[in-house]
């Protein structure tokens, strides 16, 4: 074996543009995760890969490395190519996953889903689900695969063992301004979805002004830089470009969106939640070979949620998370006022009045996460407790007439709106003086076809 580089010469190295060696960056990635590197070191290696940029065969080397750099899961042969699972870079009111996950597994896949916690103004799926009284998000692969065994999906943390490198680097990359790097967002993502040993993965890149990133083309290029390592992982992997400007759906906060995703759930819910439910798990199904094509896969989705099987499996999944059966059936079964019961409700529902008439426009996403995240509903810092009950639900869509003094959104907190969020919450509502066009479609666009689906056999 060649000699090893010392740390600093290769920080020089990329920091000059030179390209690292696979060994270079499986030294690096193993020194961050025994420790042995300096903070100092990596975050300057952190900045020279955001500023100098890593080539595809450097960024899927980064993201092998990290993934062998804990544990990864095991499968029974029999569920190859119908592993799957779903990203989001994060959004508001999303809680695609929610029904997204149950839905798959309705139709035969299995779901392992690793979920994140929220920070900053985007809720997390985690939290969402823990606002149901007894819901456990901390199960251990051996338990994952029991419950994917009886129900098909989970929903569940990262644990200590998967990727443990990115753990520590992204924690940097937060500190260090170096968020904001393609192949460090590619590798830390795929990281952990290499280290699940996926058949299939889509991932919803969002864009837009609530979004990390704002410009559709800067969303497409990390979704292309996604697809192609995903693939050269042997994962099939498929991106779609979402808008992110308006909240998804009619609620955000986390016991309001988990009622939202009931409804979903129900075949009912709002429309634009169904739309992307059903074309991430319609190409979802494709890349398995589940179904023959995405508009198959769509229409079999669809089915999932309309039937009811759907619901049946994310109530089983919510018993095999700790949910006690009653709560979970009541949930599942029972009524809206029963169902808010089990959620529990904020001491303060109060509706807004438009300041002024007109068309709505649409209703800023960005501005009422904020005042929603100020309320206790998201957390500041990582480990902060977050408050489920606080939240808010549309009372308009894009395109309608709203006079002065008129509701237009319900918000449920437990004190402490001032003057400020007041006027930010009224600024989010954007009226215009004609009624305006109709807003485009939230999905932009598809990047990757998956073409020859999933044989059994590729991808883990
Ligand atoms: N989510 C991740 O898992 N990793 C990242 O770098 C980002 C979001 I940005």
């Amino acid at each position: 074996m060649a000699a090893q580089a010392p740390l600093p010469a290769l920080i020089r190295k990329k920091r000059d543009g030179e390209r690292l060696e696979e060994e270079e960056i499986q030294t690096f990635v193993r020194g961050v995760t025994e420790g042995t590197v300096q903070q100092g070191q990596i975050g300057a290696m952190l900045m020279a890969i955001r500023l100098r940029g890593m080539d595809a065969a450097e960024t899927l080397a980064l993201t092998q490395a990290m993934a062998a750099s804990g544990r990864t899961l095991a499968w029974p042969p029999a569920w190859r190519g119908l592993l799957v699972d779903k990203h989001s870079t994060g959004g508001v009111g999303d809680k695609v996953s929610l029904a997204l996950a149950p839905a798959l597994a309705a139709c035969g896949c299995k779901v392992p889903m690793i979920s994140g916690r929220g920070l900053g103004h985007t809720g997390g799926t985690l939290d969402k689900l823990e606002a149901i009284p007894g819901f456990r998000v901390s199960q251990s692969p051996e338990e994952m695969q029991s419950i994917l065994e009886r129900v098909g999906c989970c929903i569940v943390g990262q644990s200590e063992e998967l990727a443990p490198a990115d753990r520590v680097l992204y924690s940097l990359r937060d500190v260090t301004a170096t968020v904001d790097s393609l192949p460090l967002i590619t590798a830390s993502i795929l990281s952990k979805k290499a280290a699940e040993r996926l058949s299939a993965l889509v991932l919803d890149v969002k864009f837009g002004s609530a979004a990390l990133f704002p410009t559709q083309e800067s969303a497409r290029e990390l979704a292309h830089s996604l697809v192609a390592v995903g693939e050269r992982l042997g994962i099939r992997t498929v991106a779609v470009l979402s808008r992110m400007d308006e909240p998804l759906g009619r609620c955000v906060g986390n016991s309001l969106e988990v009622l939202e995703a009931l409804e979903c759930l129900e075949g009912g819910g709002p429309p634009d939640l169904r739309e992307l439910v059903i074309a991430l798990g319609g190409l979802l199904l494709w890349q398995s070979g589940l179904a023959g094509a995405a508009e198959q896969g769509r229409e079999r989705l669809g089915r999932a949620l309309d039937d009811g099987s759907a619901l049946r499996t994310f109530e089983a999944m919510l018993g095999a998370q700790g949910v006690p059966p009653a709560t979970a059936h009541c949930l599942c079964s029972g009524t809206p006022p029963q169902r808010r019961q089990v959620l529990g409700q904020a001491s303060v529902c109060e509706e807004l009045p438009a300041p002024g008439g007109g068309w709505v426009q649409r209703v800023e996403a960005l501005p009422l996460a904020r005042v929603l995240h100020e309320l206790g509903a998201g957390r500041a810092r990582a480990g902060d407790p977050v408050n489920p009950r606080v939240g808010a639900e549309l009372l308009v869509a894009a395109g309608q007439r709203l006079r002065e003094g008129e509701p237009w959104l319900r918000l449920h907190h437990d004190g402490g709106l001032g003057a400020g969020g007041r006027r930010a919450l009224q600024a989010a509502l954007r009226l215009a003086a004609a009624p305006p066009r109709a807003p485009p479609p939230r999905l932009a666009e598809v990047i990757g076809t998956p073409g020859t689906p999933a044989r059994r056999g590729d991808g883990q």
